[in-house]
């Protein structure tokens, strides 16, 4: 009979520095919207050069701003808000009408096709938090789409 040894393997983690991920951030826009809709939608496209993730958005004209995705639930298109999105290191993530996207609610005024809307997105990399800066300029919708939001 041999006795067999459980080797604990330590690994230690490589500390953890002020380093911060680099993200990039392309076609930022939001959709406009029409008079009286209170809820507006901002899509992007995100990349890290480490894993990352989304953890919140913010914008100094919105009330407030979620991070949604959307999904067919059988035949029903629903959305909820998550509380994250994660960035894979070197992987372009898409928040894009239909998936991953940043809800712009309590609106106060339509936001009109050429409006630049300011985002700040909060970013978690190796447990440090920082914010990106983004201009997302309005377009108009392009097709009849709209969307019944829950809240
Ligand atoms: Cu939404």
């Amino acid at each position: 009979m041999k006795h067999g040894w459980m080797i604990a393997a330590v690994f230690s983690l490589a500390a953890q520095t002020a380093w911060a991920a680099n993200i990039s951030v392309t076609d930022a826009w939001v959709r406009a919207t029409m008079p009286g809709q209170p809820v507006g939608g901002a899509y992007m496209q995100i990349q890290s050069d480490a894993d990352a993730r989304l953890v919140g958005v913010s914008s100094s004209v919105v009330p407030r701003v979620e991070v949604h995705e959307m999904k067919m639930d059988g035949d029903v298109m629903r959305m909820r808000e998550v509380k994250a999105v994660d960035l894979p290191k070197g992987k372009t993530v898409s928040l894009e009408p239909g998936g991953f996207h940043i809800m712009l609610m309590n609106l106060k005024k339509p936001i009109a096709a050429g409006d630049v809307i300011p985002l700040t997105l909060v970013i978690e990399s190796g447990g440090k938090q920082q914010t990106v800066e983004v201009k997302a300029e309005a377009r108009a919708m392009g097709g009849a789409m709209q969307m019944q939001h829950p809240h």
